[in-house]
């Protein structure tokens, strides 16, 4: 880059930006009071200058032809690119106070279809050089000069995907693909010099025929120059392999892995300002809350996976606990603390994890792997089928965050179709436990069976269902009550909202069992039809897509054996959205309500009608008699 005065100038003008850039991001998040921030932090000068400097693009005009692209791989760091989309004109920063709430356009992790500037999907990571392969390569096809950059985590590298897209680019010869690498040496469990190693990184990406340049990414000059040299570069991709510090900024955020999902305090956001020169208004002031009401004991499921390690850990030698960087929330980071060699963190590899867990588990070990459901059951669903569920090995995927109420991280985070992908595969056996100590049950049954198990756990606590000797036994439910009016089946967070309903019905005369079906697969055959035969009318309830889940369990065994009248509670063929788990739950229908609201159509139906949708047909009641009688 040419030293003139101009360019001075222009520096000056994006170093008082990324001023404003930072305070954008910390008050989003702080009223958000959740997000990512540390490496939100660390990339600001580098969106900067793409977004103020480098990159052709008409704000308002997101879909202009001519626009280069931008894709944020490490989709976490959405508030950084909704920053410099805000305020490059893509639309109103008012938009900035909605952040990660329900119905909001900007939503836990970039997502097209809300939000104008945003290209594509991004949230699960190692994804996005594919997604830029794409776009580059239309618009080879198109004859457009237009370029595609693209930003990735250095945490993020680890991502199999990432090395096959890498490999495209360069044997495609696709030179209008700059990646960005926003190397802050921390990833969510650690540095990731401790956790997977990617060094030499510059050298890796070389010798995958890549142009790489080592800058330090705080340096606007620096950056400018790199962007310069990779448009320049004929040929080959270019990466800019940019050194940044996680939290940049902010003292007491600056290189502290703590900052990764958390959100700024008040009192944090205040010391920002003060610190990088942001103006605080009126509006960034802390609302007073009203006092939370104590409910009833919670004990969660993910928490007392991580209690139950440590003491299966005691009790069992051979067990061996794998994790992909979130030992952290899915709690199997204590038994890494308790038993560190026989604990192993496979970085943002869930394939890998899986493979690995395979292995192991062929050589004789009792195998934990955890990760998220959405990454264990979606990424890694063809190495669990090939690798673990075909050989029938002990692995027990022990996955945290299923449902809705993962809440503010949205779709890309929340599992609505794990049970599903899961119940599909032979040899796999699926429980999805009521309450902490039916976890606890589970585990211990999950090691006795010969062959892998899926254990769903929620990143919400549940009320304390049941005592700590509570017995779960594979393939057998639990029975809640005993009424001739109606069944409710329903499994995890969903058997507390039906044992409400319960109540509310009986108090209106309408009698009802509550199944809790936490053994999905083998389902309670038994139980579920001796009860479908007395009520002559089921409904089901699962925090997961009305679709393949314990929903579809239950009609084909009804369907097959007692053809009663069902009605599915659940997430109807829609993916979901960011914003608390209350609030989301509701806009999805899964709640106490929704539930006494179908018993008592299902009820009066079956008595002889009332309202729009009358009452059963005679061959609908014939079905479910002649069969089962
Ligand atoms: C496929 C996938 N696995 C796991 C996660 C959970 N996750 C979110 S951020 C993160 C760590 C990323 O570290 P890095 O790429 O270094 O990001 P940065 O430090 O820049 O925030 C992980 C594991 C995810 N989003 N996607």
């Amino acid at each position: 880059m040419e030293n003139t005065e101009e360019m001075q100038n222009k520096i000056e003008e994006l170093k008082e930006l990324t001023k404003t850039i930072r305070g954008d991001i910390l008050k989003m998040l702080n009223k958000a009071k959740s997000g990512h921030t540390g490496g939100s932090l660390s990339c600001v000068e580098l969106l900067t200058a793409l977004f103020f400097h480098k990159m052709k693009h008409q704000p308002g005009n997101p879909d202009w032809e001519g626009r280069d692209k931008f894709i944020l791989s490490k989709g976490h760091g959405a508030p950084a690119l909704y920053a410099v989309l805000g305020r490059s004109g893509y639309f109103d920063i008012k938009e900035f106070d909605t952040l990660r709430k329900l119905d909001s356009i900007l939503r836990g992790h970039p997502y097209n279809r809300v939000t104008p500037g945003v290209e594509v999907c991004s949230g699960s990571l190692g994804q996005g050089l594919s997604q830029a392969n794409g776009l580059a390569l239309a618009a080879r096809l198109d004859s457009s000069s237009a370029r595609t950059f693209v930003m990735m985590g250095d945490g993020e590298n680890q991502e199999g995907q990432i090395w096959e897209a890498a490999m495209t680019t360069a044997h495609q010869k696709l030179d209008s693909v700059c990646g960005i690498l926003d190397q802050n040496e921390l990833q969510i469990d650690g540095k990731v010099a401790d956790i997977m190693s990617i060094e030499p990184i510059a050298d890796k990406w070389r010798s995958f025929g890549w142009n790489a340049i080592e800058i330090n990414g705080h340096d606007l000059e620096e950056i400018i120059a790199a962007l310069d040299k990779a448009e320049e570069t004929k040929g080959q991709p270019t990466i800019l392999i940019a050194k940044t510090v996680k939290g940049k900024g902010v003292s007491c955020m600056e290189g502290n892995v703590k900052y990764h999902g958390v959100a700024p305090s008040w009192e944090e956001l205040q010391k920002a300002a003060e610190e990088i020169g942001f103006e605080l208004e009126e509006k960034d002031h802390p609302k007073p809350e009203a006092p939370k009401e104590p409910g009833p004991k919670v004990l969660g499921t993910r928490e007392m996976y991580g209690e139950a390690l440590l003491e299966l850990g005691d009790e069992n030698p051979n067990i061996v606990v794998l994790d992909a960087d979130l030992s952290g929330s899915t709690k199997s980071g204590a038994f890494g603390k308790k038993f560190p060699h026989r604990f192993f963190n496979m970085g943002v590899a869930e394939q890998d994890l899986m493979g690995t867990a395979a292995g192991l588990a062929a050589a004789g070990k009792t195998v934990f792997a955890s990760t998220f459901a959405i990454f264990a059951t979606g990424r890694a669903w063809e190495q669990i089928r090939q690798s673990i569920a075909f050989p029938k090995f002990n692995v027990n995927i022990v996955a945290s965050h299923g449902g809705l109420t993962v809440g503010e991280d949205g779709a890309t985070h929340q599992a609505t179709e794990d049970i599903g992908l899961m119940r599909g595969m032979p040899h796999m056996k699926v429980v999805v436990p009521g309450d902490g100590y039916e976890l606890l049950s589970a585990l211990r049954g999950a090691m006795e069976y010969e062959g892998p198990v899926y254990i769903r756990t929620s990143r919400e606590k549940f009320p304390v269902l049941y005592s700590p000797d509570h017995q779960f036994t594979m393939g057998k439910a639990t029975v809640h009550g005993d009424g001739k009016d109606l069944t409710i089946v329903a499994i995890g967070l969903m058997v507390h909202l039906a044992l409400k309903a319960q109540k509310i019905l009986e108090s209106e005369g309408i009698r009802c069992t509550v199944i809790n079906s936490a053994s999905v697969k083998p389902l309670d055959n038994d139980t579920i039809l001796s009860e479908a035969m007395k009520s002559r009318a089921v409904i089901t309830a699962e925090e997961h897509s009305i679709i393949n889940g314990l929903g579809s369990a239950v009609a084909e065994l009804l369907s097959e054996k007692c053809p009663v009248p069902l009605k599915r509670i659940g997430i109807r063929d829609r993916f979901g959205m960011s914003g608390q788990p209350g609030p989301l739950l509701e806009k999805y229908g899964l709640t106490t309500e929704a539930i006494v609201k179908e018993a008592k159509k299902m009820v009066a139906r079956k008595n002889g009608g009332s309202g729009s949708e009358g009452a059963f047909s005679s061959k609908e009641l014939e079905a479910g008699i002649l069969v089962s009688s």
